[in-house]
């Protein structure tokens, strides 16, 4: 099969996805065309199967902005009359999911059939799709594309009660790789990012107000307080410059590690004792499934899609959002008792291993652009 895959290509956890489904798709001898501004975070080239196509919006002076969706569009088209895409599979419903329907409808016209599936990933449906100025066209996009996937229940269900979508839409998990992201993945460089006796407190993200890096900062603090820590933060975004404001009115610098944007997140994760997610709303949580496969029991909030990957109580403690006491008692806890501990770590690897293996959940795309391209 020959799939297009257009997804945000910087850092965050839909690009991610795409990315590995893509790589996962060629090395089981699909082709895969990328198609976005730039070469995806994840993807190293050349590997067999897999090409880059690279969309450049140009300016005018009477435009706006350079009109990406509709460069997008154009490229989308280019690329599958080419090289003969069966499908488009789009992350990430705006804009990348009306492009693929003005390519498709472009390209019927010449007799070619192009089928488009999107996978709605979360902010694209609980804060860029619930804004009145774009709620239509989001809605839209799912209800004119070929297949929807979403990568959670709660996704679904909020897709459908806040956007009044009435079409099917299958939930595909994400997945991890737990060949890679095991607990001793561990880097020699990211091993001595804290002394034997620290408990390293872990937080990755886009720093993006959902993700409540005033709380992350602020179960550290408590935690500190009680046994020697240390914060590792990993990622880079507008909200950025508060944690590193609080961590310096906090007087902590220096226990706390920004190491910015990471490529191969999982050398680092293994050194987490806990992996802290009070997100304001997760739909799915991807960072804390790639915690868990590294053994690293996750502290996070009862919000969004985030329980159905975090067992409370079993691999990890959720608590109401905000709740920065309960988060930190909770960590307390774990981390203060080895033997909880240790049957948190063990059970988060297993709960990775068994309930988002790779090759099972990229079978379910498979068979979902299957389904799709057979669909009259
Ligand atoms: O919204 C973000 O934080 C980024 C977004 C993305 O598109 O990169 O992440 C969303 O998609 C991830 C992959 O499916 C999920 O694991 C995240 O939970 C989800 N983020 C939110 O819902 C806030």
């Amino acid at each position: 099969m020959k799939i297009g895959i257009t997804c945000y290509p910087t850092y965050g956890g839909s690009g991610v996805v795409a990315t590995e489904l893509g790589i996962a798709l060629a090395d089981r001898g699909d082709e895969v065309h990328f198609i976005s501004y730039a070469l995806p975070t994840r993807l190293a080239l050349p590997r067999p199967r897999v090409f880059f196509h690279e969309v450049v919006a140009p300016t005018y002076p009477l435009f706006v902005s350079p009109p990406y969706t509709l460069a997008l569009a154009t490229k989308m088209a280019e690329v599958a009359t080419n090289v003969g895409l069966d499908l488009l599979h789009v992350h990430y419903a705006l804009p990348h999911a009306i492009s693929a329907i003005l390519a498709r409808d472009m390209i019927a016209g010449d007799g070619i059939r192009l089928k488009v599936v999107t996978t709605l990933h979360g902010t694209d449906i609980t804060i860029v799709g619930q804004d009145r100025s774009y709620l239509p066209i989001t809605r839209f996009g799912i209800e004119k594309s070929d297949g929807v996937t979403a990568v959670s229940d709660y996704l679904r269900e909020v897709t459908a009660r806040e956007l009044s979508v009435r079409r099917d839409v299958e939930v595909i998990p994400n997945f991890v790789d737990a060949s890679l992201y095991r607990p001793d993945g561990a880097s020699p460089f990211a091993r001595t990012l804290a002394r034997e006796t620290e408990c390293v407190l872990l937080h990755v993200s886009n720093f993006r107000p959902v993700k409540r890096i005033a709380d992350v900062v602020g179960v550290f603090e408590r935690v500190r307080h009680r046994i020697p820590a240390r914060l590792v933060l990993v990622g880079d975004g507008p909200e950025r410059s508060l944690a590193e404001r609080l961590v310096s009115a906090g007087g902590f610098e220096r226990d706390t590690l920004f190491l910015g944007n990471v490529a191969a997140i999982e050398t680092v994760l293994p050194i987490g004792k806990v992996f802290l997610l009070p997100s304001d709303a997760e739909s799915f949580g991807l960072s804390a499934l790639e915690a868990m496969a590294c053994g690293v029991p996750v502290i996070g909030t009862v919000a969004g899609g985030l329980p159905e990957v975090v067992q409370d109580g079993v691999n990890g403690f959720l608590q109401p959002v905000g709740d920065v006491d309960g988060m930190a008692d909770a960590a307390l806890r774990l981390v203060t008792d080895p033997v909880l501990w240790r049957r948190f770590s063990d059970s988060a690897r297993e709960r990775a291993v068994s309930n988002y293996p790779t090759g099972a959940i990229v079978a379910r795309y498979r068979a979902l652009y299957e389904n799709v391209l057979r669909a009259r």
